[in-house]
């Protein structure tokens, strides 16, 4: 399946691992790249050596391209912009922010720079300071999201650039691919649906609720605090949107969901950790390899694509 994604990024199938906090690791992020996708390891706020060490780790699982997703808010982000360079990773994603003063430095090292927006302006702003592509991430988005939704952020962004769009946010099967491509985007970038991979190192207690969550079970806390993530509910969104209905203090609102994450991927605990996932949780039914996942993924967007004038 060649769009102007795979020949962009050197990969196989336009299917791209999002770069999750805590989740995406290097046994993901290689098991997503051997499957022909490309697999990102996720920086998160993790200090830079911990990431020059899965980078090194992912490269002893797997020779083909895999990529390193920034999280723009991280005290790390300056270190490990730099150890992107200095350890060859071959694509870099940026999230929750804007990564202009790093494109530069990227571009002349020949990294591929795909910034994640959620906005036109955004994405507008991005391709003027050289992204090589984007992904347009909607509100059905896991963990921090912008406020639109993908069926109307995609085709939007999409008239709005030259560069190819990826799409990401809702999709976890072959219809939602093949809507991604017919509303312009060339390749798809998915979260949930690789949590739940026989590879991912997550709590077996985070799977099972991915699992067993459906079309309603998700909530987004901190809309009023400008930090709006979206989790599987649980008593932890319960007890912060109420607390947040009463208005109560950022801080004490932040309090709340530190180390939240680590809690729900690490210790399994996904009543009072922060359980992010997409609502594309409600599409997730079972657990498989990355190999198969692809595979399924391909197969479903195929039988939905012949006979359409798509493929290059
Ligand atoms: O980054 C994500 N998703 C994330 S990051 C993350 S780690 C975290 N944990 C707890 C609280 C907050 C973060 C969990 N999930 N997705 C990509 C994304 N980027 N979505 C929206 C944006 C975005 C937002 C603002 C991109 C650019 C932007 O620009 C702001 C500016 O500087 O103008």
């Amino acid at each position: 399946m060649k769009t102007e994604i795979t020949g962009l990024l050197g990969i196989e199938y336009p299917i791209i691992q999002g770069g999750m906090a805590w989740v995406a690791e290097y046994h993901l992020a290689a098991a997503v790249s051997e499957a022909g996708g490309l697999g990102l390891i996720g920086a998160a706020s993790a200090p830079a050596e911990w990431v020059r060490d899965q980078v090194q780790k992912a490269k002893m699982l797997t020779d083909k391209p895999f990529g390193v997703n920034i999280m723009l808010m991280s005290p790390y982000a300056d270190e490990v912009a730099e150890i992107i360079v200095e350890e060859g990773v071959k694509v870099v994603t940026t999230g929750a922010g804007n990564p202009e003063k790093y494109m530069k430095m990227w571009k002349e090292a020949g990294v591929k720079v795909v910034p994640v927006v959620a906005s036109v302006a955004m994405a507008k702003r991005m391709e003027r300071c050289g992204a090589n592509c984007l992904v347009a991430e909607g509100t059905e988005a896991g963990g921090h999201i912008g406020d639109t939704t993908t069926m109307v952020l995609v085709p939007q962004v999409a008239s709005a650039v030259n560069i190819p769009v990826i799409a990401a946010g809702g999709i976890a099967d072959g219809r939602g691919i093949a809507a991604a491509f017919m509303l312009g985007a060339k390749g798809v970038q998915m979260g949930t649906h690789f949590v739940v991979t026989k590879e991912s190192q997550v709590h077996d207690n985070y799977k099972k609720a991915i699992l067993k969550a459906k079309d309603i079970d998700t909530k987004v806390t901190g809309r009023t605090t400008g930090h709006p993530v979206r989790a599987l509910r649980n008593q932890m969104t319960r007890e912060y949107l109420k607390k947040e209905a009463e208005g109560v203090s950022f801080e004490e609102l932040e309090l709340m969901t530190l180390g939240g994450l680590r809690k729900a991927v690490v210790d399994g605990d996904v009543v009072t950790g922060s359980v992010m996932a997409g609502q594309s949780a409600g599409l997730v039914e079972e657990e498989m390899t990355c190999a198969e996942l692809i595979q399924k993924l391909i197969k479903e967007t195929d039988s939905m694509m012949k006979g359409t004038s798509f493929y290059e």
